[in-house]
């Protein structure tokens, strides 16, 4: 299959390291000199007992890549709206974005910007892979990762699905597990209730995700922002397999060791995905008249933490 990986973090690094061998693999990085250079000494990808290197082609323009079959889009919240009105040359009949995303502010763009012919889904994954320095992954936990087509586009008629379906089997052809859902919004929904409850606080007490379970205050605030959402979700008629909050703690447990990636975002001192998780749900809300206290005071204080450091720089 013809692949273009859009963005080079973590995700992006990981999926174009996995499905390379077998596929014909482009790795797009909006920086000309950093996608120089991966194209110079190729990916690392680190597991627990061993490391393996790749080659991918990268490039800073998507003209040089052409039309592809599977765009995996792996840019941040944040950037998706520039990347979706960049990537005609990479669109045709046969193509399939999926869009892998935390949190759901990208939901309304993808219909928006890509309009009624495109063919696009989305993804969730639960693999745990953290960018050590340019090209360099460091995988810590394996998980399933669902895809599907959200109501919102274009149909489900059958070549969607066949679409789909190849796609399945290509990453998981590549050792990514990856299953066909018929609810992925369900699953959507679910992932940014765990990010709601998690990321922010981390990023506020800068510490790994298993130290927010030491405060019972942290947790009573965990636990209320996660509840908060709960309500939105199923107002709007999400369905959820597992209690949310349960899941969250669950998640905080197993992740006990990591980083967050609003965390990590706030020590490279990128910009976060704040207004993608919690700002989102409170955008979402308020349209429905449901109140957000907790999760408004949780952007307030992220917002304030990245004010500080963009002063800093
Ligand atoms: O998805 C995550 C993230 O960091 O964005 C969690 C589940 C919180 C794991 O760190």
């Amino acid at each position: 299959m013809k692949i273009a990986v859009i963005g080079p973090g973590a995700m992006g690094c990981l999926l174009a390291g996995a499905l390379c061998d077998a596929n014909k693999v482009w790795l797009l990085d909006h920086n000309p000199d950093r996608a120089d250079l991966l194209n110079r000494q190729g990916l690392v990808i680190e597991e627990i007992g061993h490391s393996r290197s790749c080659r991918v082609n990268v490039t800073a323009d998507l003209r040089q890549i052409g039309p592809v079959e599977l765009i995996l889009l792996c840019v941040k919240a944040g950037k998706v709206k520039e990347v979706l009105h960049a990537i005609g040359p990479l669109c045709n009949q046969e193509s399939l974005l999926l869009a892998l995303q935390n949190g759901i502010g990208h939901l309304p763009l993808l219909p928006e910007i890509l309009g009624d012919s495109a063919c696009w889904g989305l993804g969730v994954t639960s693999h745990g892979a953290t960018l050590i320095g340019p090209g360099y992954v460091l995988h810590k936990g394996q998980g399933i990762t669902r895809i599907g087509l959200p109501t919102e586009s274009i149909s489900t008629d059958a070549k969607s699905i066949e679409k789909l379906t190849a796609a399945a089997q290509t990453l998981t052809g590549a050792g990514i597990q990856t299953e066909l859902v018929p609810d992925i919004l369900n699953h959507v929904w679910a992932k940014l209730l765990v990010n709601v409850g998690i990321n922010a606080l981390t990023a506020i007490h800068d510490c790994p995700n298993g130290v927010l379970l030491e405060s019972v205050e942290t947790v009573a605030i965990m636990e209320a922002a996660v509840l908060e959402a709960k309500h939105v979700a199923e107002k709007i008629g999400i369905t959820f397999g597992d209690d949310p909050w349960h899941v969250t703690r669950q998640v905080c447990l197993a992740t006990a060791a990591n980083i967050s990636s609003m965390l990590q975002d706030i020590r490279a001192r990128r910009p976060t995905e704040i207004e993608a998780i919690n700002g989102a749900l409170i955008r979402k809300a308020a349209e429905l008249g449901l109140p957000t206290p907790v999760n408004e005071e949780l952007v307030r204080k992220v917002k304030e933490i990245e004010r500080n450091i963009h002063d800093f720089t």
